[in-house]
């Protein structure tokens, strides 16, 4: 290219419009674990995919500055899941997290999937089994991939992720069990911990419990299961959740999305 020549000199954009691209190429882990403050992810159950309700519910979503938008269940009976990904990123841009239930729910319109390995339980195929199977469709969809340890505890009822992973949840008194299977799983290699009462837990996982795995673990804790109101999220953001994913109560009444996200924003 011949020098000189150019008339007057190229308009820099303002610095706004840097930290903008830079947020848009950040990875979804770098997001996680880079906000200081505290997280709110929506669950979507794919079986409840309707257009209308999506539609309110995302707008919601987005006045209330939910963080992520969660999809997936631990039985899904129809085949939805595409399509409900599709509904969500027509209104939505949060980012899209699969929450798988099994490995037949893996879809590279996401941007992103919990890679969950079941480390509460000793079933093998949780652990390793399943992973195994799904990797090369994994790595065939480009979609981000989150290893993530995966806890779950007893809640005071029998949850669907219970039944169907046939495995025992830690005792919601034996904070000791649940700070040595946290550590374990960030010594593995895990980059994300996540304690789950299940869904539509009677009882969330214990403050103290949040707590004291908090304190022995680096990487972001993320906290689920029977969050039925903004006192429950508060305390356990308070407590060191990093991140809280609400499904069932705000399936029964979405403006708990906004009452929600405000207490775990002032955590
Ligand atoms: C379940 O943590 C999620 O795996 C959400 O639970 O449906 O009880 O909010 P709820």
């Amino acid at each position: 290219m011949p020098c000189g020549g150019r008339i007057g000199s190229p308009q820099k954009p303002p610095v706004f419009v840097y930290l903008l691209l830079i947020s848009a190429m950040m990875d979804i882990y770098s997001h996680i674990s880079g906000k200081t403050e505290k997280q709110f992810a929506i669950l979507l159950d794919p079986e409840q995919c309707d257009r209308k309700l999506i539609k309110n519910l995302l707008a919601l979503a987005t006045d209330s500055a939910v963080d992520y938008i969660f999809v997936g269940g631990s039985l899904l009976v129809n085949d939805n899941l595409d399509k409900c990904i599709r509904l969500i990123k027509a209104e939505t841009q949060l980012p899209v997290i699969l929450f798988p239930g099994s490995e037949m729910q893996i879809n590279g319109n996401a941007d992103a999937i919990l890679m969950l390995s079941l480390i509460s339980g000793r079933n093998p195929e949780l652990l390793i089994g399943k992973h195994v199977i799904a990797a090369p469709y994994l790595k065939a969809s480009g979609i981000e991939v989150l290893p993530t340890g995966y806890i779950l505890i007893e809640s005071g009822n029998s949850t669907t992720a219970l039944y169907m992973s046939n495995t025992m949840p830690i005792p919601r008194e034996k904070d000791g069990i649940a700070v040595n299977t946290a550590m374990a799983g960030e010594m593995l290699g895990m980059k994300l911990i996540y304690m789950d009462a299940g869904s539509g837990a009677v009882h969330p996982v214990p403050v103290s419990m949040i707590r004291k795995v908090k304190e022995q673990i680096s990487v972001p804790l993320i906290i689920g299961g029977g969050i039925t109101n903004p006192e429950i999220a508060r305390e356990s953001c308070r407590a060191g959740a990093d991140m809280i994913v609400v499904g069932t109560a705000i399936e029964k009444d979405i403006a708990l999305i906004s009452d929600i996200s405000a207490a775990v924003k002032s955590a």
